[in-house]
């Protein structure tokens, strides 16, 4: 089966569910904030080497004194790097403290009024009330919460807004031309890392303030001392569009990738973005062409018999796999491609995953003990081992 999947729910592994009647109503992940050190160059990165588009901007032209904020789009998918512009704004204090890194998870639900209230009526923490911020393109409603670290979910509704972006953001032409065909097309998942046995109440806060459900797939005690040195499990809402495993380092014999993060961030943050691809090898191809660094998987992970049988048939060669790292899991729903890029950064912190869905709504279980074993060797190479 070589057909391109062109749904987005489909590629994102979203499921039917009737949102209305929800707690916590809510319509998927609107977008994702960085701050970063160069918002410039880090909007010239995302366009080059991800294939994303310049949309819109706001900065001290537009009399907005503090930032320089860029979005970038790639199908569904909304990156916003914002940069200080003088050492007091919150991007700057915000990158001393943690080096480039995802500031808020923002949320879009169909009322953010309601949304706010459950989340505070369940014990979440207000940063922002609701409000409204408006141009001559209408009215964008917006409220915040707070989650791990330093990190918060604005919750947006944008339904009577028909602007570029967000009131106050200017349209602005790409910076280089966009690509034929997009790199990718959604944010499938957001990984968070927390602190050791901090875990649990993350995964509770999230059923708790926002109905999230916990889904099968998680690495436990077991696989956490024996190889990965971490512990996993992940929530998501009702649609399953919305997708937050979270992390805890695990005690065992080597230092975990977790406790590698927390130290270099500063305390617990965003580790890694998937992004949806329905063709991950071309992805791939683009994007290393344009210098983005790939995890290493050895020739051995493909000619495992145990692998080789476990997967089955896939689209492709396993052939066209193993010359580009890609990673093959399969479970009773499917399977799925996916492949880590390195840190995007210096500070080994945050990274991304492409991902492939063909019917599996899991994580790459089946190849976990593949891609410890590569970060481990990154891990090493840092002296961070
Ligand atoms: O999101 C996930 O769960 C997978 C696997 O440090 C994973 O992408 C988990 C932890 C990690 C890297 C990848
Ligand atoms: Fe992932």
């Amino acid at each position: 089966m070589t057909r391109a999947i062109e749904d987005i729910n489909e590629l994102i592994g979203a499921v039917e569910h009737d949102v209305s009647h929800d707690p916590f109503p809510l319509t998927g992940l609107d977008h994702v904030r960085f701050y970063v050190g160069n918002a410039k160059q880090a909007a010239h990165y995302y366009s080059t080497a991800f294939g994303m588009t310049l949309v819109a901007y706001r900065g001290p032209e537009q009399g907005y004194r503090d930032h320089a904020e860029y979005v970038l789009k790639s199908g569904s998918a909304v990156f916003v790097l914002a940069g200080g512009v003088h050492r007091q704004a919150a991007a700057t204090q915000h990158y001393e403290r943690h080096g480039d890194g995802i500031a808020d998870i923002a949320l879009e639900v169909p009322d953010v009024d309601t949304a706010y209230a459950h989340a505070l009526r369940q014990g979440a923490t207000g940063l922002e009330a609701p409000h409204d911020e408006e141009d001559e393109h209408g009215t964008v409603r917006v409220a915040a919460i707070a989650t791990y670290g330093e990190t918060r979910h604005t919750l947006i509704d944008r339904s009577r807004y028909s602007g570029p972006w967000r009131p106050g953001f200017v349209a602005r032409q790409p910076i280089v031309t966009p690509p034929a065909k997009r790199f990718f097309q959604a944010v499938d998942h957001v990984v968070g890392n927390v602190e050791l046995g901090r875990m649990d109440e993350w995964v509770e806060f999230y059923n708790r303030v926002m109905g999230f459900t916990n889904m099968a797939e998680f690495v436990g005690d077991d696989i956490a001392t024996e190889y990965s040195a971490l512990m996993s499990k992940v929530v998501a809402s009702g649609t399953r569009k919305v997708k937050f495993p979270l992390n805890e380092p695990a005690v065992s014999r080597k230092k975990s990738q977790i406790d590698e993060y927390l130290e270099f961030y500063g305390g617990p943050g965003a580790q890694h973005i998937a992004l949806a691809t329905g063709d991950i090898l071309r992805t791939v191809d683009l994007m290393r062409a344009a210098g983005v660094e790939f995890l290493v998987t050895p020739d051995s992970y493909y000619d495992d018999p145990e692998l080789r049988a476990r997967i089955g048939r896939v689209r492709v060669p396993i052939e066209d796999l193993k010359s580009r790292g890609i990673l093959v899991d399969r479970d009773e729903d499917g399977y799925l491609l996916q492949i880590f890029t390195k840190p995007v950064q210096d500070r080994p912190t945050v990274f991304f995953e492409l991902i492939e869905r063909h019917g599996s709504l899991g994580f790459g279980k089946g190849n976990f003990k593949a891609l410890f074993e590569a970060i481990e060797r990154e891990q090493e190479r840092r002296g961070n081992l």
